[in-house]
């Protein structure tokens, strides 16, 4: 065999050899490749897991807590000393992160259920007056009767479905109890600046008839219940410290409330958990609904929602 020859076959197999080495190459960077994003999806997966279980554990605590209130620490009286409205400071977890809790009473807010029960008028009036005191339209009061409202007539100022079906994007009212604060921005009319007033004062329960409780009962919640409770006479009292022990005591130092006493106690039955847990770059954020029960103290979750935004309670002044 001729010399150019040979020489031509050993080029021949040399980048044969070159090719297969560079597809062997090809191959195994493929499969790091495949094999790192599989580990980042079990991190991340098993990450997320222990961050929602610490969410839970969160939420056991809060019911625990609700519930030792009840029978021990807080008999009979529920108000913004107590263990359970305390805000659980953020603490790191040993796995690297941190769990934040906090636990509000919605015996403080304005039901928006409450207008499609039984006694929907007086709670129309009601809402009516904490619109205006807010500076927002009380028409808005009568769209949102109509869309809880069992009947399709349209009352006040109110809009039902002929109305919303000629939407841009057409939807119906749902008339029936409601189970996210959100419908309120499907409402007609409804503005976002209107709606961030609105948001902080009202609250959505499972009941039509909800009483307020007077030791944790936010400024708008209080001076809805009256034309003659201002904004103003009320700022003063929530700003003060609140630990009455029942209604005719509170009645007896705020005389103004007289007319609606009917509509107050110094217990709650309702409460929202919101806890943040964070594990390495994944968080869970949990808001749960607790109802507990006024004749056992035991506590209930009616409710998860993974998707709000948690803002934390917690103000440090700039010493500590
Ligand atoms: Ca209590
Ligand atoms: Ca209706």
């Amino acid at each position: 065999m001729s010399n150019p020859l040979r020489a031509k076959q050993q080029g021949v197999a040399l980048v044969t050899v070159l090719l297969i080495v560079s597809i062997l190459l090809a191959v195994a960077s493929r499969l790091m490749a495949g094999h790192s994003i599989v580990i980042n999806q079990h991190q991340n997966t098993f990450e997320q897991n222990q961050a929602l279980q610490y969410a839970l554990g969160a939420e056991t605590l809060a019911k625990q807590a609700l519930f030792e209130d009840f029978n021990t620490s807080g008999v009979g009286v529920d108000h913004l000393d107590e263990i359970w409205a305390q805000p659980v400071l953020p603490f790191e977890l040993d796995e690297g992160g941190y769990l934040e809790a906090q636990v509000r009473d919605l015996n403080s807010c304005f039901n928006l259920n409450t207008l499609a029960g039984s006694n929907a008028s007086e709670y129309l009036r009601r809402l009516k007056l904490m619109m205006r005191n807010l500076g927002t339209p009380d028409q808005l009061a009568d769209a949102w009767k109509d869309w809880i409202d069992s009947d399709a007539v349209v009352q006040g100022f109110g809009a039902e479905d002929s109305e919303y079906l000629l939407a841009q994007i057409p939807h119906r009212t749902p008339n029936s109890l409601i189970t996210h604060v959100s419908e309120l921005s499907l409402l007609r009319n409804m503005t976002p600046e209107q709606l961030e007033l609105l948001l902080p004062h009202v609250c959505v329960l499972p009941d039509t008839d909800t009483r307020l409780n007077v030791n944790t009962a936010g400024v708008h919640a209080l001076a809805s219940l009256h034309e003659d409770i201002t904004p103003a006479t009320v700022e003063a009292l929530v700003d003060g410290q609140r630990n009455f022990t029942d209604v005719a005591e509170f009645i007896n130092v705020n005389q103004d409330f007289t007319p609606a006493d009917a509509a107050l106690t110094v217990t709650s039955e309702y409460f929202e958990l919101h806890a943040i847990a964070q594990v390495g770059d994944t968080s869970v954020t949990l808001l749960s609904l607790l109802y507990r029960d006024p004749n056992n103290g035991e506590v209930t979750v009616l409710q998860r929602d993974f998707g709000k935004l948690f803002r934390s309670n917690i103000q440090f002044s700039t010493e500590s």
